[in-house]
């Protein structure tokens, strides 16, 4: 069905692979559109809990975007690009189910900023991190600029991005980059027990939390507050509120429901 990713839904968890590993499952508008597409049908499958995003073959993540098709872009397709790109990246992040990105190796530029659209990131050693477009005389344009300094900060920002250097998993741990650093054999079962340890918890909360932090974010912190304390009451509403604190107040576990 799809050329440059695979799908496949293993009892509820989605893994989402960029499957170009002869270019190192660099991005081109063919795969981004795809991307695009499993999006959408991602959302709407209420059978999926949770995604795993990653790359195919053990040598790289996504090592950017195609620069051989990008090489002869126009500035109006330039833009295009970006904004099909960034819309994409959005969708990710605002997706209503926590997104984990397991980075196998490279994640350069555009995999980068692939990586930083997930919620959490689990590294394999062997991973390594850079925004090298000012190499090639552009910008950073999937969102590097914006979520790489929400992530480690302006400084630590400013330098992956003025510099284009290649920071290895370690480096990435120590600046916040990623969330935990695994061997590269145990990257996919460390990715699953993440995902186990996130949805133990109440499905609705859970999404509930992932928007108030996304959204808080973006807000001064009094308007953010406000916000939270919406999102805090709707959980009254929902039945798994109910079966949580009978659970607790019982001593046994809870079962949710997601409703
Ligand atoms: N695009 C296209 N092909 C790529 C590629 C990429 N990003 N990265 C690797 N490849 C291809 C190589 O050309 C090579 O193809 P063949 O020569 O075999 O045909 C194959 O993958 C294997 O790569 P290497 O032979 O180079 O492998 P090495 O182990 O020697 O080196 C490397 C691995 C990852 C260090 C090296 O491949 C590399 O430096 N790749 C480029 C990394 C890079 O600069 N990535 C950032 C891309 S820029 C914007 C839109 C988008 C963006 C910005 C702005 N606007 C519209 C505003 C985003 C930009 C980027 O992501």
């Amino acid at each position: 069905m799809y050329n440059n990713i695979t799908f496949v839904n293993e009892d509820g968890i989605g893994i989402l692979t960029i499957n170009r590993p002869k270019v190192l499952n660099a991005l081109n508008q063919a795969t981004m559109l795809e991307i695009e597409q499993v999006l959408t049908d991602i959302k709407a499958d209420d059978t999926l809990k949770a995604l795993i995003i990653t790359g195919a073959g053990e040598k790289s993540f996504v090592a950017g975007a195609d620069i051989a098709e990008m090489s002869s872009l126009s500035a109006i397709e330039g833009r295009a690009w970006a904004q099909l790109s960034q819309a994409v990246f959005a969708k990710i992040e605002n997706l209503p189910l926590p997104v984990i990105g397991a980075i196998n190796g490279f994640a350069l530029g555009g995999g980068c900023e692939l990586a930083m659209a997930c919620d959490i990131r689990i590294a394999a050693v062997n991973a390594k991190f850079a925004q090298p477009e000012v190499s090639l005389g552009i910008t950073a344009g999937f969102g590097g600029t914006q979520r790489l300094p929400r992530l480690v900060g302006k400084g630590r920002a400013k330098e992956m991005l003025f510099t284009g250097a290649m920071i290895d998993a370690a480096e990435a741990y120590r600046i916040g980059l990623v969330n935990e650093v695994v061997e590269a054999e145990q990257l996919m079962e460390a990715a699953h027990k993440m995902v186990a340890k996130i949805t133990k918890n109440a499905p609705l909360a859970v999404r509930l939390t992932k928007d108030a932090v996304n959204t808080g974010i973006e807000l001064d912190l009094t308007s953010a507050i406000a916000y939270e304390a919406e999102v805090f009451g709707l959980c009254f509403a929902t039945e798994d509120q109910k079966e949580g604190m009978a659970a607790f107040l019982g001593k046994r576990n809870a079962e949710f429901k997601a409703k």
